[in-house]
């Protein structure tokens, strides 16, 4: 008799074990056969592996329940792992890199700058995405953070300006002092539009003076106030304007007293004429002669001080073409110097009080 437990019906030689804690069959052993089916669990993530099983009634060392791991070697793939970016199933979903990753942007125009009004996460960098946000216009390809400013009223370059200085394509502006709306070369700078203080014209002939520019009118005052190159070419002198190194001279053709001549003739921004060498005065000369062919008054006088003539206009007194014995001081009364009593180049003294026709000069 080998009934090993005469009161357990269940229990005998030829009865099937199974796992209860009892020796089923009576071979002496409780539980040896029978079970489930355990999965290796080689790196210990409570994940097992399908490939290596054990049939038993209790949990094996190294074995757990499921099956569900796709890489038991490695203990951060499981099916309970988050999945990253890192080109492997972490999360054993079949799956490589489907979930987490960085914002993308999209990229409409090409440019390689987004904008984060459309924004997409993933591991790798979707068709028509770009990683940063910073375009300011997407529908515009030339206009990005990394684009040139140009003067076009835009913001290629995305930095909250509008054709900002250093700008490509700018113009010249020339500094106008005077702000008469024009300007000079002496000082530019180059903008897309106008900087203040700077204008487009660089015409200006004196930007100190307001009233002097190529649009002013050029009135009588011994200034070229339109810029013309020639002083009061306006045509609105009352004597008869000539030119001549560069100065202008006034050839008034009603007489009067030396002092009144020199009045007049500094009331217009003149001064009586000076003659400072031979052809200066051939030229005051003969243009005095087509006007009238007698005597001029010229700046030359030794009023302060008998004897020493001087030019009214402040020029040194370097040159003289006295006519013979002059001059005299005749009466002891000629301070004013003339021209024009020998009806030749020849210069003559005679009484200030004397009125005589008159060249003014201006420059
Ligand atoms: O003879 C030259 C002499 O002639 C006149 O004086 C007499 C002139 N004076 C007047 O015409 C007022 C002089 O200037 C001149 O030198
Ligand atoms: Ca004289």
């Amino acid at each position: 008799n080998t009934d090993c437990n005469d009161a357990n019906a269940a229990v005998y030689p030829g009865a099937a074990e199974v796992c209860d804690s009892i020796d089923n069959d009576c071979d002496g052993a409780t539980d040896e056969s029978g079970g489930t089916t355990w999965y290796a669990d080689a790196d210990r993530d409570n994940y097992g592996s399908a490939a290596t099983t054990q049939v038993s009634c209790s949990q094996p060392s190294g074995y757990v329940a499921n099956s569900t791991d796709c890489n038991d070697a490695v203990s951060a793939i499981n099916p309970g792992a988050a999945e990253v970016c890192d080109s492997v199933d972490n999360n054993c979903n079949g799956s490589i890199d489907e979930t987490g990753g960085t914002t993308w942007y999209r990229d409409v125009d090409g440019d390689t700058y987004g904008t984060s009004s459309t924004t997409t996460v993933s591991c790798s960098q979707p068709t028509g995405y770009v990683s940063r946000a910073t375009d300011c216009n997407d529908s515009v390809s030339a206009i990005n953070p990394g684009a040139t400013e140009i003067c076009d009223s835009l913001d290629n370059d995305c930095d909250g300006s509008i054709d900002e200085a250093g700008a490509t394509g700018g113009s010249t502006w020339y500094r106008d002092v005077d702000g008469d709306g024009y300007g000079t070369s002496g000082t530019t700078t180059t903008a897309c539009t106008a900087p203040t203080g700077y204008v487009a014209s660089s015409t200006d002939c004196d930007d100190a003076v307001s009233t002097v520019n190529p649009a002013a009118t050029d009135t009588c005052d011994g200034v070229d106030n339109n810029c013309s190159g020639y002083i009061d070419d306006g045509g609105l002198c009352p004597c008869n304007v000539h030119y001549y190194g560069g100065d202008a001279y006034m050839f008034c053709t009603t007489a009067a007293t030396w002092t009144a001549a020199r009045d007049s003739c500094e009331f217009y921004g003149y001064y009586l004429v000076s003659i400072n060498d031979s052809a200066e005065n051939t030229f005051a000369v003969d243009t005095a002669y087509r006007w009238y062919r007698g005597k001029w008054w010229t700046g030359g006088n030794d009023v302060a001080r008998e004897g020493t003539w001087t030019w009214r206009g402040g020029d040194t007194w370097s040159y003289s073409n006295w006519g013979p014995g002059e001059p005299n001081n005749s009466g002891n009364n000629e301070d004013c110097m003339q021209l024009g009593r020998y009806l030749d180049y020849s210069w003559n003294d005679e009484p200030c009080s004397d009125s005589f026709r008159y060249v003014c000069e201006a420059n």
